[in-house]
């Protein structure tokens, strides 16, 4: 029997349970849509008062698919209520995910289930201590979506969510929510390796795009430094014990440079928008466990270094 098959089942269903989203951002509100469309209960947690009088001022949230936007009326509320909360899908940056967790710790216990949209590493155990009660899912997500407006999201990208327990393989009951919402969705029984490999492509790729102020395809330019990148990125892997997100990493990342030539990545887009990145938790986490195991990787310190210094001057948090 497979892990998808062997899904822990709910010990008594009398409602179904509320997916509860933190975070009205970009996959926050394609999720939250596609939900609610389903005619799941989904409710969205909002930060306080005053964005919760916003939201509701607003009617709701917009998602736009193929140039249509159509209004979903999902319910709102603050992180400060009190009932608890069963189901979390955690949808904001990697750097606000601990304290966006702490909002709602007293809403969560033994039988809560966090669902963590976080791209990069280093997040989810900051989560995972910040509720040690509660059941943690990883999650790695090739959608793409943006805002292009407040409350209004554009589905941008077709894609794939993998998700996964690194501390208890068997797949939640819940997952049928995603298929009756239609989120392509599988269940992952080695979710790290997944994150890690993500890590590695985005590690290889996006700092340099940033500093060379290039579309993907511009690295092909820089096939040196993206193979020197890409030995020490195959290095830490292997020390870390992810082999498995090491293998054929360099044809992979050559093969990513080609596929999405034309589109600036993710870190590129934040810089060009003024936004903060998630650097600590890419560039950063690949640097900090490469200390840790005490393997010497010039090439990713120099590249954060540079990266650091290149946002300092933006006037861009580097953290
Ligand atoms: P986003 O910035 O569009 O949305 C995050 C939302 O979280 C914002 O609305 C913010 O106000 C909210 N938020 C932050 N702290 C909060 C708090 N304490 N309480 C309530 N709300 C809070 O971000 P996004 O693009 O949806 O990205 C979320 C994660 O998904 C990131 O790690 C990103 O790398 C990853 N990801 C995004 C995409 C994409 O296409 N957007 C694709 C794959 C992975
Ligand atoms: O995930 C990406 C990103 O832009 O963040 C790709 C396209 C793989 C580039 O690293």
């Amino acid at each position: 029997m497979s892990p998808q098959d062997a899904r822990t089942k709910p010990s008594k269903k009398l409602m179904p349970t509320t997916w509860h989203v933190l975070g009205a951002g970009s996959l926050g509100t394609l999720w939250a849509a596609r939900l609610a469309r389903a005619g799941l209960p989904v409710r969205l947690v909002l930060r306080d008062e005053g964005r919760l009088q916003d939201y509701r001022s607003a009617g709701g949230l917009t998602l736009v698919e193929q140039g249509q936007p159509q209004c979903y009326p999902v319910p709102g509320e603050t992180a400060d209520a009190p009932e608890p909360i069963r189901r979390l899908l955690l949808a904001c940056k990697a750097y606000d995910a601990e304290a966006a967790v702490a909002s709602v710790a007293h809403r969560l216990d033994a039988d809560s289930e966090l669902i963590l949209l976080q791209n990069g590493l280093g997040s989810q155990d900051a989560v995972a201590n910040r509720a040690p009660q509660a059941r943690c899912i990883s999650a790695s997500s090739t959608e793409g979506a943006f805002r292009d407006g407040d409350w209004r999201v554009v589905f941008a990208g077709h894609g794939y969510t993998w998700l996964g327990d690194p501390a208890h393989p068997v797949a939640p009951f819940w997952l049928d929510d995603l298929s009756a919402a239609g989120i392509p969705h599988e269940w992952s029984a080695d979710i790290l390796t997944r994150l890690w490999r993500k890590l590695a492509l985005n590690c290889a790729i996006n700092p340099l795009t940033v500093l060379y102020h290039c579309k993907n395809g511009g690295l092909q330019e820089h096939r040196c430094e993206v193979a020197t990148l890409c030995a020490e990125l195959t290095d830490l892997l292997e020390r870390c014990g992810q082999p498995a997100a090491a293998e054929d990493l360099q044809p992979e990342v050559e093969r990513v440079i080609q596929a999405t030539a034309a589109n600036y990545s993710s870190m590129h887009q934040d810089v060009a928008n003024k936004r903060r990145t998630e650097i600590s938790y890419l560039l950063g986490h690949a640097c900090k466990v490469a200390r840790r195991h005490e393997l010497a990787v010039p090439h990713l310190e120099q590249l954060r270094q540079r990266l650091i210094g290149h946002l300092n001057n933006l006037g861009l948090p580097s953290d």
